[in-house]
C-alpha cells in the first residue's frame, strides 16, 4: 500500500497571537465581588481550640449552620453556610478567630483559546486572479475538500461549511480539521465575505468536508479512494459539482482511467468524474515532471494546477521576490510537464487554519483551491459543463506567458489562471 504526502511546503508560518487568557489564581480577599459564593463561609478557630471536629459539630448544631467540610490539618475550622442572622454571633463564638467568604477559584491551566478575529482581508491570491471583482460568489455549488477535514466551526468558513461532512480516517468520528491544512485549501475556495479573516475565490459556495489524511497530513490511497467514493456517492444528492484534492503521491497515468495499469484511484477518479464532479488536483512540490506523480498525471480525468509565486496580488513582475523565485514567475518548486492545465497563485497564500487561526503557507496545494474556485464560479455560470469544458474555458480564459508573467525556468507553458 502507497502512502502519499501531502503537497505543503510551510514554513513561512505565522500564527495570529491567540487572545489574552487570565489564569486567575485562588482568590483572595478583597478579590471581585462576582466571585463570592453568597451565604458560604470558612469558620477558622483560634490554634488553641484543642478538638477542631467537636467545636465544628457544636457550632453547627447550636448555629443552625449547613456544615460543608470540616478542617483539622492545615487549619481548625470547617464551611458552612450561615444565615445572614447568625453571622455575628459565629463571629463573637470564643473559638472562633475569623471567618472568611468562600469564593470560586479557577483552575490555573489555560482555558480553550479564541483567536481574535482579524479585520478582513483579500488575499493576494484571490486579487491575483481577479476574483476579487468577480459579482459571480459560486451561489448554489458544492465543492468537496478532500483532505485533512476542515475546521467545521472556524468563524470565517462555518457560513459556508455543509453539515453534512465524511471520514475516511480510522480513530475519528468527523471531518473537523486536526492538521489545518484542510482548512487552509478550504478558506481559498470559499472563506466567506464577510468583516472578519480572508474571503474565498467563491465566498458563496459550500464546503463539504471530506477527511482522507490523519492529523500528521498522511494518509492512504485506500483512504482517498473512500472519500472519491463518497462524494461520487453523494454528489447528485448534494450537487456537488467540484473537488479540490490537494494532495499526491507517486504513480504514473495510462491516460485510460486506471483500466491498463490497475490503479484503483484513477478508475475511481474517472467513475467520479463521469458523474458529473471536476476534480482540481495540485501538481506536486518536487521541482519534477508530473508524469511520477498521481493524481497530477491523470490528464484524462483531473485539471492539475502548478504554483506561481506572486507577492503583490498583482500581475507584471513589479512585486519584491519570494522565498521561491521572483514575482510573477513559477514557484521553484512546483511541479511542472505536459499533463499540468494552469498555473495559480502557490507562494505565501494568507487563509484559514485550524482552531479558528488563520496561517500563511506554500505549495501546490494552495494553487490548487484557487483552481477550484473559479471552477465552481465557471459552473455557476455554465450549469452542466463537462469537466473537459471546464477545463479548456479556464485555460483559454488564462493569463498567456509573458502577459503578466514570465517563465525564465522555461518549464512552465501554462496559463495563469483568472477568474474572468
Ligand atoms: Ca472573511
Ligand atoms: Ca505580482
Ligand atoms: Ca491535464
Amino acid at each position: 500500500m502507497k502512502t502519499q504526502k501531502i503537497l505543503v511546503i510551510s514554513g513561512l508560518a505565522v500564527l495570529l497571537t491567540v487572545g489574552a487568557y487570565s489564569a486567575r489564581a485562588l482568590s483572595q480577599q478583597g478579590g471581585r465581588a462576582e466571585d463570592k459564593v453568597p451565604g458560604q463561609y470558612i469558620v477558622v478557630f483560634h490554634d488553641d481550640v484543642a478538638d477542631a471536629d467537636a467545636a465544628a459539630q457544636d457550632m453547627v448544631g447550636t448555629h443552625g449552620l449547613g456544615l460543608l467540610h470540616k478542617y483539622g490539618t492545615a487549619l481548625k475550622g470547617f464551611a458552612a453556610t450561615i444565615p445572614d442572622a447568625k453571622l455575628d454571633s459565629v463571629k463573637h463564638d470564643p473559638r472562633v478567630e475569623f471567618i472568611s467568604e468562600d469564593r470560586v477559584v479557577y483552575a490555573s491551566g489555560k482555558p480553550a483559546q479564541e483567536v481574535t478575529q482579524p479585520a478582513q482581508v483579500i488575499p493576494t491570491g484571490v486579487s491575483r486572479i481577479g476574483a476579487a471583482s468577480s459579482t459571480n460568489k459560486g451561489a448554489g455549488i458544492w465543492v468537496a475538500v478532500i483532505d485533512t477535514g476542515i475546521d467545521l466551526s472556524h468563524p470565517d468558513l462555518v457560513a459556508n461549511i455543509a453539515s453534512v461532512n465524511k471520514t475516511c480516517v480510522a480513530g475519528t468520528k468527523s471531518a473537523n480539521d486536526d492538521n489545518g491544512h484542510g482548512t487552509h485549501v478550504a478558506g481559498t475556495i470559499a472563506a466567506a465575505d464577510n468583516a472578519i479573516g480572508v474571503v474565498g475565490v467563491a465566498p458563496e459556495a459550500k464546503l463539504i468536508a471530506v477527511k482522507v489524511l490523519n492529523r500528521k497530513g498522511s494518509g492512504t490511497w485506500s483512504s482517498v479512494i473512500c472519500g472519491v467514493d463518497w462524494v461520487t456517492a453523494n454528489a447528485a444528492a448534494y450537487g456537488i459539482k467540484v473537488a479540490n484534492m490537494s494532495l499526491g503521491g507517486g504513480g504514473s497515468s495510462d491516460n485510460n482511467c486506471g483500466n491498463t495499469n490497475n490503479d484503483a484511484l484513477h478508475k475511481a477518479i474517472c467513475k467520479s468524474v463521469a458523474g458529473g464532479v471536476t476534480y482540481a488536483v495540485a501538481a506536486g512540490n518536487e521541482n519534477a515532471n508530473t508524469a511520477n506523480s498521481v493524481p497530477a498525471a491523470y490528464n484524462d480525468a483531473v485539471i492539475t494546477v502548478s504554483a506561481l509565486a506572486d507577492s503583490d496580488g498583482a500581475p507584471g513582475g513589479f512585486g519584491p521576490a519570494t522565498s521561491y523565485g521572483a514575482d510573477d514567475t513559477f514557484a521553484s518548486f512546483s511541479n511542472f510537464g505536459a499533463a499540468v492545465d494552469l498555473g495559480a497563485p502557490g507562494v505565501s497564500i494568507f487563509s484559514t487554519w485550524k482552531g479558528g487561526s488563520y496561517n500563511t503557507i506554500s505549495g501546490t496545494s494552495m494553487a490548487t483551491p484557487h483552481v477550484s474556485g473559479v471552477s465552481a464560479l465557471y459552473i455557476a455560470s455554465h450549469p452542466g459543463s463537462l469537466w473537459t469544458e471546464v477545463r479548456d474555458a479556464l485555460k483559454a480564459a488564462g493569463e498567456p506567458l509573458n502577459f503578466g508573467h514570465t517563465d525564465p525556468s522555461g518549464l512552465h507553458p501554462e496559463p495563469v489562471l483568472q477568474a474572468n
